[in-house]
């Protein structure tokens, strides 16, 4: 377990190194697609909805929040995905909404640092930033 500050720059840093952001996207998209044709289906986008917990965390549901309105969130999260509307999440959509995601967190924390307790192993988007932000620290005083 690792304990890190974020603050809004660092998340930013992270969106806009393109080919880093991309990469860690790309993975991130490869590993949601359970069944590997290369889109998100919509129990796929669901699935890892549940495993980030996305919904306790950024929508305020909790366990008395009924299925029907569960669902009915998870249509809303998928439709913003799903920007040409064909019923599956693309790559492209992927990223771009991501990006927004990312950008909207970063704009959230502004200045002011959160703490984040990670657990060892855990792979999400903020820890990748943090990382990438160590790095850069790294190399500027090497
Ligand atoms: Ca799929
Ligand atoms: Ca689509």
């Amino acid at each position: 377990m690792s304990v890190v500050v974020i603050d809004g720059s660092t998340v930013r840093d992270f969106v806009e190194d393109e080919d880093h952001f991309n990469k860690s996207i790309d993975e991130r998209f490869a590993a949601l697609d359970l069944n590997k044709d290369g889109v998100l289906s919509r129990s796929e986008l669901r699935k890892a909805c549940e495993d980030l917990q996305v919904l306790e965390t950024h929508f305020g549901v909790g366990p008395a929040s009924s299925q029907e309105e569960i669902t009915k969130l998870y249509d809303e999260i998928f439709d913003n995905f799903d920007c040409d509307k064909n019923g599956t999440i693309e790559i492209e959509e992927f990223r771009s909404e991501m990006k927004k995601i990312m950008l909207a967190i970063a704009d959230g924390l502004g200045s002011s640092p959160i703490t984040m307790v990670l657990e060892d192993g855990e792979e999400n988007l903020l820890k990748q930033a943090v990382d990438l932000e160590l790095s850069k620290l790294h190399e500027a005083s090497t």
